[in-house]
């Protein structure tokens, strides 16, 4: 079959942010848009040619064309294989999953994650390395300046291939694999967890669960795992096809918008463990009958019970947090006496530790959780790991928490996001607070004496990359923090992440409300910045 050159000119933004490029589904559709950035993740990466390649996606709007087109381009690349998920779906962690398992050279995941999808929504698009995970700052920078010079790209005609049907296929002189999606990621999860056990919680009289896969991709993953598998009656897992609009809900496992599962928890039918994951598969929220586990303390508490689980039995070598993720984890890693890192917001910035064998389990505020297993975080592993050491412990998940609290003191964290605020006022509010840094050691705020302030910057201890401007941190007298920082993921105008952090040693506390005891954070990170007032608005979008 005939490569066909096809005349482009670069386009503006195409920069991948926290995650990947993600935009507007209008946007991707746009002629060139999908295949400039490809040809140009395919010309930064030197031996693409002749390689094995994973792609796969959420399964949201525009995935199977986006499926197609990447194809014919791989093809006319002189790429030797290309393994498709079935139906075009694969999970984050199982996609990762199989670069490692395949000894691929890479993949593309085909997500905006946590986004809503649809015609309207987002899309979104990230290349994974060999180790199975999110390329580093140094190969998403390349290709963005790819991106800005870009005049050609390279496609074959051809037949859409049928993503239906399982097995091997040729597109010009390129094999395609269609694979089931989640037979390898099934096998992991046996090796990694005691299925017999979990399966005999399952079966307690009475105990029940309910997982809310929010129409997104884990549908199929939990159905074949948590029912199928582990023997959880069929019911247990709600929402559980994958929905190109995700059912015109918003796929981010949080109280806001898993609110199905919330309501259920909290009302007369809640089951004994709730868990939900979002669109690509990789975050997870535990919530326990009348109880959501922040995702910190989660993090916090798998460290903690690691070794009662068969993977990790033999002990963790490490762990690691991004930065505004609370220092929950530190408390258990002093404990362990094992090192603990402390990484920008991204997945990505993980993978050197895990390859370097400095960590084993790593986790993020915004419920991601994940370990050496993958490159990526992963929903339905955390939701496993729970579910293994409920059946180990016997304890409910309230309890679990609460006895964590109360051996290792309780981390009080919240995260108040405000989505879809103007970009210039936002970018503003942030330059002003960066600028001002230098002067607020000593001052008083809302009561609170401020002892240092910076901007989070971070060097790879294995590669020695420096990556700045993470993030705002202001530390206080008595140990608290507020983080402020712009997120790179949103599609819409800015969105704004404070994050709240306040610790609590003395258990006849911990009950307290989270969002009053933390009243004084808010007022101070107000009166620093004027967040609430510069950007207009009252309260944010999402408290987490
Ligand atoms: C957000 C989260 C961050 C996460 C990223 C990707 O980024 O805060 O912790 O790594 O999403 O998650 P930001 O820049 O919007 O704060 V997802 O599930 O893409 O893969
Ligand atoms: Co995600």
């Amino acid at each position: 079959m005939q490569v066909q050159t096809v005349p482009t000119q670069p386009i503006e933004g195409q920069l991948p942010g926290t995650s990947g490029l993600r935009k507007k589904v209008t946007v991707f559709q746009v002629s060139g848009y999908l295949e400039n950035f490809v040809q140009s993740v395919f010309d930064a990466l030197p031996g693409v040619a002749g390689s094995t390649l994973v792609l796969g996606g959420d399964g949201r709007f525009f995935n199977d064309v986006a499926i197609q087109t990447i194809l014919r381009m791989a093809a006319a690349n002189g790429v030797a294989k290309v393994l498709v998920g079935r139906g075009g779906i694969l999970s984050t962690p199982a996609l990762s999953d199989l670069i490692r398992q395949r000894g691929a050279f890479g993949g593309l995941v085909l997500s905006a994650s946590h986004n809503p999808g649809g015609p309207d929504g987002d899309f979104g698009i990230k290349y994974n390395i060999g180790n199975g995970g999110p390329a580093p700052e140094k190969l998403t920078g390349a290709i963005h300046q790819r991106t800005l010079a870009i005049d050609r790209y390279l496609t074959i005609a051809g037949a859409d291939i049928d993503l239906g049907r399982l097995g091997a296929t040729t597109l010009g002189a390129m094999q395609v694999e269609i694979i089931d999606p989640v037979d390898s990621y099934a096998r992991l999860m046996q090796r990694l967890f005691d299925f017999d056990r979990i399966r005999a919680l399952l079966a307690r009289p009475g105990f029940r669960i309910c997982f809310d896969a929010m129409h997104a991709v884990t549908g199929p993953y939990a159905h074949a795992i948590l029912e199928a598998q582990l023997g959880a009656p069929a019911g247990s897992v709600i929402n559980g096809v994958p929905l190109p609009d995700f059912g015109g809900g918003h796929p981010d496992p949080n109280p806001t918008y898993a609110d199905e599962l919330i309501s259920r928890m909290f009302g007369a039918d809640a089951t004994d463990f709730g868990a939900a994951s979002d669109g690509d598969g990789d975050r997870n929220m535990i919530v326990g009958r009348k109880f959501i586990v922040t995702p910190s303390d989660s993090l916090a508490v798998l460290a903690a019970n690691a070794t009662l689980v068969p993977g990790y039995a033999a002990g963790l070598k490490g762990v690691a947090r991004s930065m505004p993720t609370s220092g929950a984890v530190d408390r258990v890693a002093e404990v362990l006496g094992i090192p603990c890192y402390e990484t920008p917001t991204g997945w990505k910035f993980f993978g050197n530790l895990l390859d370097a064998g400095m960590c084993t389990l790593c986790g993020e505020e915004s419920a991601g959780t994940g370990s050496d297993h993958v490159r990526e975080k992963d929903g339905l592993w955390a939701v496993l790991f729970w579910l293994n050491i409920l059946a180990v412990r016997g304890a409910s998940v309230e309890q679990i928490v609460r006895e964590h609290w109360r051996r290792y003191g309780r981390n009080i964290y919240s995260r108040h996001d405000y989505e879809g605020v103007d970009a210039a006022v936002a970018q503003q509010i942030v330059a002003d607070l960066r600028a001002a840094l230098p002067t607020l050691p000593g001052r008083v705020v809302a009561g609170l004496t401020i002892r240092r302030a910076d901007d989070f910057g971070y060097t790879d201890p294995v590669d020695g990359s420096v990556s700045r401007g993470q993030g705002l941190r202001v530390f206080f007298d008595d140990g608290s923090r507020i983080v402020l920082r712009l997120s790179g993921t949103g599609t819409e105008g800015a969105t704004l992440r404070l994050y709240l952090e306040r610790f609590e040693p003395d258990a006849a506390r911990h009950g307290i409300d989270t969002q009053a005891a933390l009243q004084p954070l808010l007022d101070a990170a107000e009166i620093l910045s004027g967040l609430r007032a510069r950007s207009g608005r009252d309260r944010p979008t999402v408290i987490t």
